[in-house]
């Protein structure tokens, strides 16, 4: 008999072709014979977010009418989600069937999923992070919201010209966007600006209301996050912001139709870019907005929700834990009391209690740069209530301090959450330490130095609010999706179960000794590695040998992240090969790829250096294609999931104490590459897990590094007795890399020799001998492989499943929800 096809849910073939077919007709307007690539992408999309959507919305009924059920609410100025196509497809457990599907349709799946435009709603690891934590709590079926904005324009596109970066403005949505459903009917109203008043309600209790001078309409965009291979599928709620349709069209009714459209664009702007993390944020007035925007959004959809399945206001936090991811959501702490108190008038003691036990706050950074302030002026003019509120929650909490530190005044000024040593600016990271039940740093080094430095003063005053979260990331995506023969390989020894229970790996050890294991090892690597080199080519021009070591740092390009480092080794390699053309080395492909904030010069000026050294190296004939730079353009998850698999050295340089945690140094090991690595962030753990011997380990420690700053550290006396270095340095400063001009790199070398905050100089001979022992370790390529494969059963700790586990338990005391048995 004909088989039954169920066009909106069935997971079959036939169901599946069906579906493609008519959405293709239905919503694309097109036939099979006569589509666009673009438009079968959509229709398979929309076929899997069919799917989807059965599976959220039984999850999210079940979840809501239980009024005994605590949700997440992950807030977030950044999702850096990638594609969506492939991990729906693996979560949904119908990758087989919908590669088949597509094949019997005339196509192919990696075609249509290359299509994909990925959703750049980030800037890095702390985006990257979010996206891994709402993957995780789905498939841990911990009930969870994911709460951030839709930015219409996500991270630049980088591409590189003669060297250097150039920005192009993302247009994710352009094709648009087959995962979200916009949900107007839940649209809710921001204010801003105006003035506020007191008025005594009907018990002659004196209030506040706040008058604004305009008010701004969030639109919700709901996308859901399916767990793996469970029936638990959240959502990911980001929200646009529109003008108040009802709100000041008297100007246009006045005749005065500029003015109705300013009000418009103004604020539609609110959601239209995101900020690339430059240097300094301090005084961006759009910045505040869209941080208050996007809080006030959800805290009161939120809000809605609670009071729509009949709980009470002033218990909120029965029925809510909220992260904050950093303090750009911290606004949060006020904002909450704000709708608690003058919209329904619960009382203030009360109000605290219900907020404080509801938010707690991640740390993401040491450096002071990164901590967020904003002018006590600016918050004024656009926020006055919640101004009047912090004012309040700092002036109770002053008192405290100084009923249990009597006399230290020191303390009260640097606890207050406004700073008022010069111009006065309110200091998020202190509204969240004060506001907040739990505060967590992302890895063992990273909490303890929190706890030793920046956050010492909230330790003695609050002990028990410290955590540590190790962070984590989803395998799912970065093995399972982005590593199939990885996958497979792993699958024929230990079975399937560790993409959902990462600990499994460990079965994986007795492998590493296996020699025809090892060879299978070797040659998942070296077709991945053909893989990214033909993608270099097409990308750069620059052709590279898949046999050679893939020598790989790909994040962020930052001073503190020392991607110079690694050019100095290069260029240590290139000098030795000079002075003696027939030396034994060992032939390394080296491959970075990040971008650079478009204000910060140093970052920028590291990548025209790493190009310009790429351009003499890898077309000098003495090197005889031994030694190939690449900086491989454009640095995003898409691209990330080509080049972790293929990666051989993982990067991790940093200047001991720098790091919070990374995660890309996960990713990497994850997918049997070797970690070159300071005891920085996780790397520590890291190397923890994969045993010492596993892992290059090279540097100062940060205590080592806080030593030398104390004790007048002096780049340039180690530069004076370092032979090596000298050189190295010299030859940038000859213009051999860059047409003969020589101050071109001046910047770099001056700073590096007459400051180096980030002590390159003292680590330099400490690596190049690090490197150096790489080198011959690769050289035993069964070893190098014992290695390798010993780091990826060993990484069980650090999928984000656990870090999950670990939220639940010390800080959200959330439990999993079985909707099955609901
Ligand atoms: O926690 C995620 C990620 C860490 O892995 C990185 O080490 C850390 O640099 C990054 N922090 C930020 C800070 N931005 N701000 N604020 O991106 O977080």
């Amino acid at each position: 008999s004909a088989p039954t096809i169920d066009v909106r849910s069935g997971m079959d073939v036939e169901s599946l072709k069906q579906a493609i077919t008519e959405h293709l007709f239905y919503q694309q307007g097109r036939n099979i014979v006569n589509t666009s690539l673009n438009d079968l992408y959509m229709a398979v999309s929309h076929t899997v977010h069919d799917r989807l959507l059965q599976h959220e919305h039984k999850t999210m009924n079940a979840v809501f009418d239980n009024n005994n059920v605590r949700l997440v609410s992950y807030m977030s100025a950044e999702f850096l989600m990638g594609p969506q196509l492939g991990v729906n497809l693996i979560d949904l457990n119908i990758m087989a069937e919908m590669e088949q599907a597509v094949q019997e349709l005339g196509f192919s799946l990696n075609t249509i999923m290359a299509q994909e435009e990925e959703p750049g709603l980030g800037n890095g690891g702390l985006g990257r992070l979010a996206a891994c934590y709402i993957d995780s709590m789905a498939s841990q079926q911990i009930p969870a919201i994911g709460y951030g904005i839709r930015y219409e324009f996500g991270i630049f596109d980088q591409v590189i010209r003669d060297g250097w970066q150039v920005e192009i403005t993302d247009k994710w949505l352009r094709n648009g966007n087959p995962w979200e459903s916009a949900r107007p009917e839940l649209a809710v109203n921001v204010k801003f600006g105006g003035h506020t008043e007191s008025y005594l309600d009907s018990n002659e209790y004196l209030r506040y209301r706040w008058k604004p001078d305009y008010m701004v309409t969030g639109i919700p965009y709901d996308t859901p996050i399916m767990g793996y291979k469970v029936p638990s599928c959240n959502f990911l709620r980001l929200w646009k912001s529109e003008a108040e349709e009802s709100f000041d069209f008297s100007s246009f009714n006045q005749g005065d139709y500029y003015k109705a459209v300013e009000y418009k664009v103004k604020s539609e702007n609110i959601s239209k870019v995101l900020y690339p993390n430059d240097e300094m944020l301090g005084g961006k007035k759009l910045r505040l907005k869209q941080q208050y925007f996007f809080v006030s959004c959800s805290l009161q959809d939120m809000m809605n929700i609670h009071l729509r399945f009949d709980g009470k206001p002033q218990d909120f936090h029965k029925r809510w834990a909220i992260q904050l991811n950093d303090t750009h959501p911290s606004v949060a702490v006020a904002e909450l009391m704000r709708i608690l108190v003058d919209e329904y008038h619960v009382d203030w003691d009360v109000a605290w209690h219900t907020t404080c036990s509801t938010c707690s706050y991640t740390n993401h950074t040491l450096l002071p740069e990164a901590l967020e302030k904003w002018p006590v002026g600016l918050f004024a003019y656009l926020i006055p209530r919640v101004l009047e509120i912090i004012f309040e929650i700092n002036y109770r909490f002053l008192k405290e301090v100084s009923s249990r530190f009597p006399g230290d005044n020191g303390k009260l000024s640097r606890m207050s959450i406004i700073d008022e040593s010069g111009e006065k600016f309110v200091r998020m990271a202190n509204l969240a330490c004060v506001g907040c039940c739990a505060i967590n740093g992302v890895a063992e080094l990273h909490t303890e130095l929190l706890k030793q430095q920046i956050l010492h003063d909230w330790v003695e005053m609050f002990p028990e609010r410290f955590h540590n979260v190790t962070n984590g990331v989803t395998p799912r995506r970065f093995v399972v999706l982005s590593n199939p023969g990885l996958s497979n390989l792993i699958i024929e020894s230990i079975g399937d179960k560790w993409p959902g229970k990462l600990d499994e790996l460990r079965k994986l050890e007795p492998f590493a000794d296996d020699a025809a294991f090892r060879e299978k090892f070797r040659s998942v690597k070296l077709e991945n590695k053909k893989i990214l080199a033909a993608l270099i080519k097409e990308r750069t021009g620059v052709v590279v040998n898949p046999s050679s070591m893939f020598d790989v740092q790909v994040k962020r390009i930052h001073e503190y992240k020392r991607q110079h480092l690694s050019v100095l080794h290069i260029i240590a390699l290139y000098l030795r090969i000079k002075q003696n053309p027939d030396i034994d080395i060992v032939p390394r492909t080296f491959i970075f790829g990040g971008k650079a904030a478009p204000g910060y010069f140093s970052a920028k000026l590291i990548i025209k250096l790493i190009n310009s050294v790429g351009d003499v190296v890898n077309n000098d004939p003495d090197v005889k294609d031994r030694l190939k730079v690449v900086f491989f353009p454009d640095f995003n998850v898409t691209n990330a999931q080509l080049i972790y698999p293929a990666a051989d050295l993982s990067e991790q340089i940093s200047t001991a104490g720098k790091e919070a945690s990374g995660t890309g140094n996960m990713k990497f090991s994850m997918n049997g590459a070797l970690t070159i690595g300071t005891l920085d962030g996780a790397n520590v753990e890291i190397r923890e897990e994969v045993g010492n011997d596993n892992f290059f380990l090279f540097g100062l420690t940060a205590a080592q590094v806080e030593d030398a700053k104390r004790n007048g550290y002096n780049p340039h006396f180690i530069y004076d007795n370092n032979e090596e270095l000298r050189n190295v340095i010299s030859m940038i400063n000859s213009g051999r890399f860059s047409n003969g001009d020589t101050n071109l790199f001046k910047p770099i070398t001056d700073n590096l020799l007459w400051h180096d905050p980030f002590m390159l100089m003292a680590d330099f001979s400490l690596y190049i001998a690090c490197q150096d022992l790489v080198a011959e370790t690769w050289k035993n390529t069964a070893e190098w492989n014992r290695m390798a494969i010993l780091n990826v059963a060993r990484m069980g700790k650090f999928s984000s499943d656990r870090s999950i586990q670990d939220y639940c338990e010390k800080i959200w005391k959330v439990k999993p929800f079985n909707i099955r048995k609901a």
